[in-house]
This record gives structure tokens, C-alpha cells and sequence, in this order.
């Protein structure tokens, strides 16, 4: 036992050290690739783009011991190891919100994939405001070894929401000053109204499209009379 500096230290060196990061960073880039093959397969489908971003990260040790601290863990790696589900972490970013629900079931069915939680933070979002889908999944990390990784799945307008208040409040600690807090939840609120809308005028131009597209309208407006006059003989 040393002192709680030389406790924080050893676990920030050993968190740091290459061949423990070594498996999370293939896990990471086993998912990412699994994901690229669903985004293309997906967007061929449905003739439109299914995933707009993915981003990897391997959390920071000073993020880590952050997060034990905060949660009252005792500080050691293997314990991190077990009880954190975001030392490396995936965000996924759909267009809209409908493709979110659908990319964590492909993911639900995906065998690469071993589901460990799913956090709906989109159905009910945290008390901040933050929505998004948490799927945390056990990957290959090389040899037999499988890996924690957290999926963050959530639409563009969710991610504006979170990397802003990610950025102004959540790290800064500054939940104190009630004013941002009402806003911030405010803006979630109009957030996922913009999210149903969207999705709402992407299913109208869809239905409008099938709707073009069906051999009747197809015809001229001379063919269209001609129909019609036949039809009424
Ligand atoms: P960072 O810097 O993004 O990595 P639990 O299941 O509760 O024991 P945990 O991990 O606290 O464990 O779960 P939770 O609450 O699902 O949060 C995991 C991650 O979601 C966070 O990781 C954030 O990335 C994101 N998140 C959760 N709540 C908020 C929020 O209110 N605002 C924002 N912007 N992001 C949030 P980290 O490690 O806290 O942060």
C-alpha cells in the first residue's frame, strides 16, 4: 500500500501501458470495420446513408481515474477492467432516429458482436438531457480475447447536443448553475421533436417517391387519357 498519489500514479502508468491498450484498440477497430460493412450493405438497401460517422476512443488514463474515483472504486486496473464498459468506446452517428433503433438490432444480431447491456437513453433520456443508445458489447481483440466496448449510437442532432454540453458542463463540473441546466434540458426537448420531424418528412418524400414510381404514373398525360377512356368503355 503507498500513498493515494503513488496509488493514482500506478494506476495512471499502468493504464497507459502499451499491451494493455493494445487489445482495446482491436476490439475498437474490429467493431469499426464491422460497422463500415453494415453502413455500406445498409445504405445500398436503403438507398440512402445509414451511418453518417464513427468515431473510436480509447479513454485517457486521468479520464479513468476520474470516473473511479467518482464512482468510488478502489484503484486498480483490474478493477477498472471490469467495472469500467467505456475504456474504449465507439460513437456512431445516424441521420435519423429510426436508423439508430435499427443499428443496434443489427447489432443485437450480429455475431461478432456479444451483448453485454443496452442503456436506452433515447426512450428515456438521463436527467441532464442526454439521449442516446448505449450498447455495450464484448468484441475480438485478438487471439480468443474479447474486449468491453461501449456503442454510442445517436442521431447528428443528439451528438450536437452532447458534444456541446460535453464541452461546457459535464467535464467542468458546473451543474451547480441551474439556468444552463433548464436550457440544456430544454434543448434536448426541442432536439428530439427536430429528430421526429425529420424522420416524419423523410417518410413523407419516400412515400411520395413510391408513389411516382408506380407504373400509373409513369404514363403521360396523353396515355392517362387514353387509360381512362378505355376504362370507361
Ligand atoms: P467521456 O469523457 O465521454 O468518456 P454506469 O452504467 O452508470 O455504472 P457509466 O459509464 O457512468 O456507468 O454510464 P453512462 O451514464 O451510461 O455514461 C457513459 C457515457 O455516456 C459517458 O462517459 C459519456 O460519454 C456519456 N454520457 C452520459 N451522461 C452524459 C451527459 O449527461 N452528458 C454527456 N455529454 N454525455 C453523457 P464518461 O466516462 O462519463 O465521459
Amino acid at each position: 500500500m503507498g500513498t493515494v498519489e503513488e496509488i493514482y500514479q500506478k494506476f495512471l502508468y499502468q493504464m497507459g501501458e502499451e499491451n494493455f491498450l493494445i487489445p482495446y484498440q482491436r476490439a475498437c477497430k474490429n467493431i469499426e470495420q464491422e460497422l463500415e460493412l453494415i453502413n455500406r450493405e445498409y445504405s445500398r438497401r436503403l438507398g440512402r446513408s445509414f451511418i453518417s460517422q464513427i468515431i473510436c476512443r480509447i479513454k485517457t488514463p486521468e479520464s479513468c481515474l476520474k470516473k473511479m474515483i467518482k464512482k468510488k472504486y478502489t484503484i486498480e486496473r483490474q478493477m477498472a477492467q471490469e467495472q469500467l464498459s467505456d475504456i474504449a468506446g465507439i460513437r456512431v452517428i445516424c441521420n435519423f432516429l429510426d436508423d439508430v433503433y435499427k443499428l443496434a438490432e443489427i447489432i443485437r444480431n450480429d455475431k461478432v458482436f456479444e451483448i453485454v447491456k443496452t442503456k436506452d437513453y433515447v426512450k428515456k433520456p438521463k436527467a441532464s438531457g442526454y439521449q442516446s443508445l448505449h450498447v455495450i458489447v464484448f468484441a475480438p481483440a485478438g487471439g480468443n480475447e474479447k474486449k468491453k466496448v461501449e456503442i454510442q449510437i445517436r442521431t447528428q442532432a443528439m451528438n450536437l447536443w452532447a458534444v456541446v454540453e460535453h464541452h461546457c458542463v459535464y467535464k467542468k463540473g458546473n451543474y451547480e448553475k441551474n439556468e444552463f441546466e433548464k436550457d440544456l434540458r430544454e434543448c434536448a426537448r426541442t432536439i428530439y421533436k427536430i429528430d421526429k420531424k425529420m424522420l416524419l418528412i423523410r417518410e413523407k418524400m419516400e412515400m411520395a417517391q413510391e408513389e411516382s414510381q408506380k407504373p400509373h404514373s409513369k404514363l403521360t398525360g396523353h396515355q392517362a387519357c387514353s387509360a381512362a377512356e378505355q376504362r370507361e368503355t
